[in-house]
């Protein structure tokens, strides 16, 4: 229990997260067709995520079933509000609005299904959050036009994102466009964020990538920012109090020294990871520093002027993110080389490593809500934020998850100092509240949720329920507004 206590804002939003794809299951069911993670295989930490073209029999994709929440949305969606959830947040499945991405009409089941999960969370007052494309291009568009990398995907997104929004106007307020757009910057983006093919058939995080490929990424990333101004805009015409927020993946980079030139390399990866995609959906323009990346990159874009005008109208009204760990950066090229972890650099002596060798850092989600919202000053919303863990059942036959609550206590007092700084904070959705699939394994053993379900690495379990002990302790949190830690 901390010392001190903390002023959430009244009507603070407190929930959890999920994403279709890692979540849902149902694959095929009510006349969904396939999207991008339906091709890409189970993994472990070792053994890398494969993408196939043709599904292959016999092999384990996680997301065909997931976490079944298709057909368990009910039970899952009771116990949040058990919890005192007012926000979940989740993503529409794409395919299952547009089988093939470019169909003509919705397909009406999939509309149908959503309407029904809103229903329910409306029932116990709970305000969905709504994430257009969390990794979920359908399949048919990376065949057809090799995902994003076509500026005609532009148009289908839109269609999409329009027909949610009509749909749905009524009963969704929040909407992110893009999740974790700036994965895109990375070559591991290639094939989730932006369904284009990439050049190798393994999920490979430090993938080395030819110069055309490195140019298609970009491009492909021009058009899903198109894409986002263009939604932006037709949401807040359907609909003027929609919020509409860009989500990046929160990255924050320490100097390894205080040797200058390892403050100009943290410098400039915050400028990359954070700001360079966050610009252009917060301002409407690319940051000054783009130019000479793109020049010493040799990387030339199709930007039109009409892509530009869009992307000034198109601005979000908050920037979301989500925050797992701080990294290091030096430019000592034998300390480099020896970093175990590619998402860390190298080890910070000062913080623990989860099991994944994410490294835990509370006080750096301080830091970088400040940094924000001095750059933007718009509101800010933490939506993925947690601890992957293998949860372990005790001998009394349940789970005392007292590394996640410590890890969310953490996190949230940072909050609560955040917001005492000045940050304007509207809400907090922990990642996987309930367990689900990761996306950068696979895997079912790395658990965030304050909800257990029974399922392992290799799909055996029977999908059952059971609440942890960070779900009374979340509980206790959200009924005093932060309070009580
Ligand atoms: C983010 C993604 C989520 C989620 C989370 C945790 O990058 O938006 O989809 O999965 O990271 O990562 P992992 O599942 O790899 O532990």
């Amino acid at each position: 229990m901390g010392e001190k206590t903390y002023a959430f804002p009244a009507g603070f939003l407190w929930g959890g997260a999920t994403a279709a794809n890692q979540y849902e299951g149902g694959w095929l069911d009510g006349g969904k067709g396939a999207s991008v993670p339906d091709h890409i295989t189970g993994g472990t930490v070792s053994t890398p995520r494969r993408w196939t073209r043709e599904i292959e029999e016999g092999t384990y994709y996680p997301s065909h079933e997931a976490v079944d929440f298709y057909h368990r949305y009910k039970e899952d969606i009771a116990l949040m509000a058990e919890m005192g959830f007012n926000v979940f947040r989740l993503s529409i499945n794409w395919g299952r609005i547009y089988p093939n991405g470019d169909d003509k009409t919705p397909n009406e089941e999939g509309l149908a299904f959503y309407h029904d999960v809103f229903k329910e969370c409306r029932k116990y007052g709970i305000e969905p959050l709504v994430t257009l494309s969390h990794y979920e291009t359908p399949w048919a568009l990376t065949e057809k036009y090799n995902g994003w990398a076509s500026r005609e995907v532009i148009d289908h997104f839109v269609r999409y994102a329009t027909t949610c929004f009509q749909e749905y106007k009524d009963e969704v307020k929040y909407w992110l466009t893009f999740n974790e757009i700036n994965c895109a910057m990375m070559p591991f983006g290639t094939i989730m964020g932006l369904g284009m093919v990439p050049e190798s058939d393994v999920m490979d995080f430090g993938a080395s990538e030819t110069h055309e490929q490195v140019q298609k990424r970009f491009q492909a990333l021009h058009h899903q920012f198109v894409a986002s101004a263009k939604a932006v805009q037709i949401g807040h015409a359907i609909n003027p109090n929609f919020m509409i927020g860009c989500m990046i993946a929160g990255g924050l980079a320490y100097p390894y020294t205080c040797n200058p030139k390892d403050a100009l390399a943290a410098q400039n990866k915050n400028n990359m990871s954070n700001y360079f995609c966050g610009d252009v959906q917060v301002r409407g323009v690319y940051p000054y520093f783009a130019k000479r990346f793109f020049k010493e990159n040799d990387i030339h874009l199709d930007i039109t002027t009409d892509d530009e005008i869009e992307l000034l109208n198109g601005t979000v009204d908050f920037y979301s993110f989500s925050y797992y760990m701080s990294s290091t950066e030096t430019v000592d090229e034998e300390l480099k080389a020896a970093k175990g972890n590619v998402f860390a650099g190298v080890p910070n002596p000062y913080l623990e490593t989860s099991e994944w060798g994410w490294q835990i850092d509370p006080e750096g989600l301080r830091w970088y809500l400040n940094d924000v919202y001095g750059r933007y000053e718009i509101p800010l919303m933490i939506v993925e934020n947690g601890l992957g863990a293998v949860d372990v059942r005790g001998e009394d036959g349940k789970f005392h998850d007292v590394y996640r609550i410590d890890y969310l206590r953490k996190h949230i007092e940072q909050m609560g100092e955040a917001i005492e700084d000045g940050v304007d904070l509207l809400g907090y959705t922990m990642w996987g509240c309930v367990d689900l699939v990761s996306a950068s394994t696979g895997e079912m053993k790395k658990r965030y949720g304050f909800i257990y379900v029974d399922k392992d690495n290799d799909g055996n379990g029977d999908l059952h329920r059971e609440k942890k002990d960070s779900f009374d302790w979340y509980k206790k949190v959200i009924a005093s507004n932060g309070k009580e830690l």
